[in-house]
C-alpha cells in the first residue's frame, strides 16, 4: 500500500494521476485485489482488515484529489504563461485611416467649388476687429458684435467669427475680378443642441466690374452646387438679412428625410435652411477700397451639411471622438 502513497506524491502530471486512478480504484485495481482477499481472511478478522482497507481507500482518494488539483493549477499556470499575449507588441497589421464626416463634408464643397474656376484661401483664425466686423458693416454698436457672441483676446483681437475676414483681406490686397471660396473654422460663444462654440464654415465671394456680377449668377451656381452635394433636391431662396449683403436671402432645399413631405426634421415645412447669400453691400466695397465693382457672396456651415448627407441626428456627435459612431462613415 505505502508505495501507492508514494507514486500520488511523486506524479508529475494529470495522465499519470489518471493511471494510478485506475490502477488503485479500477475494477480490477489494487483495492479491488485487496478487498477479494475479505474471503480468505478469518470471520473474527473480517472486521478489522475491512476497516484497515476503507481507511486506506479514503486516504488515498484523498492523496489523490489534492495532488490532481495541484497538478491542475500548475497545467493552467504553465498554459497561460504559454498562451499570454503581449499587447505592447507592434502589430504587424496597419488599419487605413478615414478623413472625419466634417473634413469629407469640407474637401467635396471645396471640389465643386475648384472645378467652377473658385481659388481657395484659408487665412489665420486669430483676426483683429476692422476684418472680422468694421468692413462687414457691422458697426461698433451692432448687435452681433456682443461680447457675449465672441471669443476675445483683448479689445481688438480675437478669434474670427465667420471666414469673412479672408475675402475682405483678399480684396484689399488682390485687384478685381476675384472668385474665391474660404473655408475652415469659426468661433463662437455658443454651446447647444445645435451650436458649438468651433465649426466650420466655407465662405464664397465672386467680384467683377460694375453690373458684370448679378443675383441671377449667384442662383445658378448655388442651385448646382446644391444639387451636386444632395442630389436631385429642389432650391429655393428666401429674402433674409445680413449686415454685407444688400439684397441678402438664405437657401433652402427640399427637407432629404422626407422628400418635402414633412417631419420632425424639417419642423413639417418639407424645407431645410442650408445656407445665406447675396449681393455684397456697396458698404463693405467702401471699406476695402473698391470702387464700381459689383459681387455675390455666400456662406454656409459645413456641420449642417455632413449632417444632412450622413443623417445625423445631433451635432455633438461631430466632435465627440467616438470611433464606434465614426467609423459607420468612412
Ligand atoms: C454669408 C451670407 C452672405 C459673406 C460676405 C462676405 C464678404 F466678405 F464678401 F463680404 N463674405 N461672406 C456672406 C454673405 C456670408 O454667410 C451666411
Amino acid at each position: 500500500m505505502e508505495e501507492w502513497y508514494k507514486k500520488i506524491t511523486n506524479a508529475q502530471s494529470l495522465e499519470e494521476i489518471e493511471e494510478i486512478r485506475i490502477a488503485v480504484f479500477g475494477k480490477k485495481g489494487i483495492l479491488a485485489k485487496e478487498f477479494a482477499k475479505m474471503k480468505s481472511v478469518p470471520n473474527e478478522e473480517k472486521a478489522a482488515f475491512a476497516k484497515g482497507l476503507n481507511e486506506h481507500k479514503a486516504k488515498l482518494m484523498e492523496a489523490l484529489n489534492h495532488k490532481k488539483e495541484e497538478l491542475s493549477l500548475a497545467a493552467l499556470e504553465k498554459a497561460m504563461k504559454e498562451e499570454a499575449l503581449d499587447v505592447t507588441l507592434y502589430s504587424v497589421q496597419s488599419t487605413t485611416g478615414a478623413l472625419h464626416p466634417v473634413m469629407e463634408t469640407m474637401d467635396k464643397i471645396v471640389e465643386y467649388f475648384v472645378s467652377m474656376n473658385f481659388s481657395v484661401n484659408t487665412g489665420s483664425m486669430v483676426e483683429d476687429d476692422f476684418h472680422n466686423f468694421e468692413a462687414l458693416n457691422l458697426p461698433k454698436y451692432h448687435p452681433a458684435r456682443d461680447m457675449q457672441d465672441t471669443f476675445y483676446f483683448k479689445d481688438e483681437l480675437l478669434l474670427r467669427t465667420h471666414t469673412s475676414p479672408v475675402q475682405i483681406r483678399t480684396m484689399k490686397n488682390t485687384r478685381p475680378p476675384i472668385r474665391m471660396i474660404a473655408p475652415g473654422a469659426v468661433f463662437r460663444r455658443d454651446y447647444d443642441l445645435t451650436h458649438t462654440p468651433m465649426f466650420h464654415q466655407v465662405e464664397g465671394l465672386v467680384v467683377d466690374a460694375s453690373s458684370k456680377v448679378s443675383f441671377a449668377n449667384l442662383k445658378f451656381i448655388l442651385e448646382d452646387f446644391l444639387k451636386y452635394m444632395f442630389g436631385e433636391v429642389e432650391v429655393r431662396f428666401r429674402p433674409s438679412f445680413f449686415p454685407f449683403t444688400e439684397p441678402s436671402a438664405e437657401v433652402d432645399i427640399s427637407c432629404v428625410f422626407c422628400e418635402g413631405k414633412g417631419c420632425r426634421v424639417c419642423s413639417h415645412t418639407g424645407w431645410l435652411e442650408v445656407l445665406g447669400c447675396g449681393i455684397v453691400d456697396p458698404n463693405v466695397f467702401e471699406a476695402v477700397g473698391y470702387e464700381n465693382v459689383s459681387g455675390y457672396a455666400f456662406g454656409l456651415g459645413v456641420e449642417r451639411f455632413a449632417m444632412l448627407i450622413h443623417r445625423i441626428g445631433d451635432l455633438r456627435s461631430l466632435f465627440e471622438a467616438d470611433m464606434k459612431l465614426l467609423e459607420q462613415f468612412a
